[in-house]
């Protein structure tokens, strides 16, 4: 399987996040991406490629443009504000209140976030775009009628929507892949979202749809980020209506509880006939992750990733979250090989 790849995400590197009343070195971190790139070259997954470059409308398909200049400009109107530290919303369009776009850049963080962990730092907005590079590239593969491709986007993206950042997410890489192969003439694309975190980005961005599936296995909300989005009876609206399913699972849930609800999952998959599959790839399930309850080991990954290829799909995996650094390439690489093993001994 071939990965897409550029060094361009070293340019998202925030000093700051805010946790536990802290601010920390952030979890979403460089050495993320460098792990997994390390890793997929000492097991020979295959080649590694450049993105290609991409203009502007892919990421209008599935965001709003006032969002799009938002995120290019945020870090510049911050700093010309007289702002020492990195840009973080301290006000929110909370209940009952208005919902106007403010001016001033503090007031548009607010307006634009969905979590208040995330720092925009100096070239968070170019590192946003060559991920979302990355996914669109790993996308044409898919397109041109490669089995598989890996999608090796950082900053991540599921927690980003129509008009909102936050979770570590700017740009939602794996709707903006989603929304390019509907557009190259997939009639239906099936969104499989295996991070331990529930995607409310890519659920908001089709959430009235019927032609783009979302299933996504994650903690329960009432438990765990991002808090108010995520239970299972969020199943679409409208024309989208039973085209969302959400699969909440408790804390210190193993993979034994994982597997059952990814084999619903592939079943609905399965029943929806997509002519392509994109995979969400958090492994935050892992046991040892630091921010999250589930109980996964690295063999599971290998497992799973062999139950994915099995429903037959061309299927594109998009990195997502992980932040055991010491094992994210191991069980990143774990899912692909478990994936082509299985895909190599069915053809
Ligand atoms: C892409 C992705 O995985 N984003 C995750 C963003 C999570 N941000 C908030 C994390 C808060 C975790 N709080 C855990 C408390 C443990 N004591
Ligand atoms: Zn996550």
């Amino acid at each position: 399987m071939i990965t897409v790849f550029t060094t361009d995400h070293l340019l998202r590197s925030p000093r700051t996040e805010l946790y536990g009343g802290e601010l920390v070195r952030p979890h979403e971190s460089p050495e993320r991406a460098q792990i997994v790139l390390e890793q997929i070259q000492s097991q020979c997954l295959g080649d590694v490629i450049a993105p290609l470059r991409f203009d502007a409308a892919p990421l209008l398909r599935v965001h709003d443009a006032e969002y799009i200049d938002f995120l290019r400009e945020a870090w510049d109107e911050w700093t010309a504000a007289g702002n020492r530290g990195e840009a973080i919303p301290d006000c929110w369009p909370a209940r009952r209140m208005s919902q106007r776009r403010p001016n001033s850049i503090t007031g548009k963080l607010g307006y634009y976030a969905m979590a208040g962990e995330t720092s925009i730092s100096h070239g968070t907005w170019q590192a946003a775009r060559s991920a979302a590079d990355v996914a669109l590239t790993a996308a044409a593969r898919i397109k041109d009628g490669a089995r598989a491709a890996f999608a090796l986007c950082r900053p991540p993206g599921h927690h980003a929507a129509y008009d909102l950042y936050g979770g570590y997410c700017f740009l939602n890489n794996a709707a903006i892949a989603a929304q390019y192969l509907r557009d190259a003439g997939a009639a239906r694309v099936a969104i499989l979202d295996v991070d331990f975190h529930h995607g409310n980005g890519t659920q908001d961005i089709f959430y009235d749809r019927p032609d783009v599936l979302y299933v996504s296995l994650h903690g329960d909300p009432a438990d765990a980020f991002p808090y108010f989005s995520g239970y299972a009876d969020e199943t679409g609206s409208g024309a989208g209506s039973g085209y969302t399913l959400n699969l909440p699972m408790p804390p210190g849930t193993e993979f034994s509880a994982w597997r059952g609800a990814l084999t619903t999952a592939l079943a609905r998959i399965a029943e929806f006939r997509s002519d392509a599959l994109v995979v969400s790839l958090g492994v935050d399930t892992f046991a040892g992750d630091p921010i999250s309850f589930f109980r996964l080991r690295s063999a599971d990954f290998s497992t799973y990733g062999r139950m994915i290829a099995e429903c037959g799909l061309p299927t594109l995996f998009a990195l997502e979250g992980g932040y055991a650094v010491d094992e994210i390439g191991i069980n990143v690489v774990n899912v692909l090989t478990g994936f082509e093993q299985t895909t190599s001994s069915a053809s």
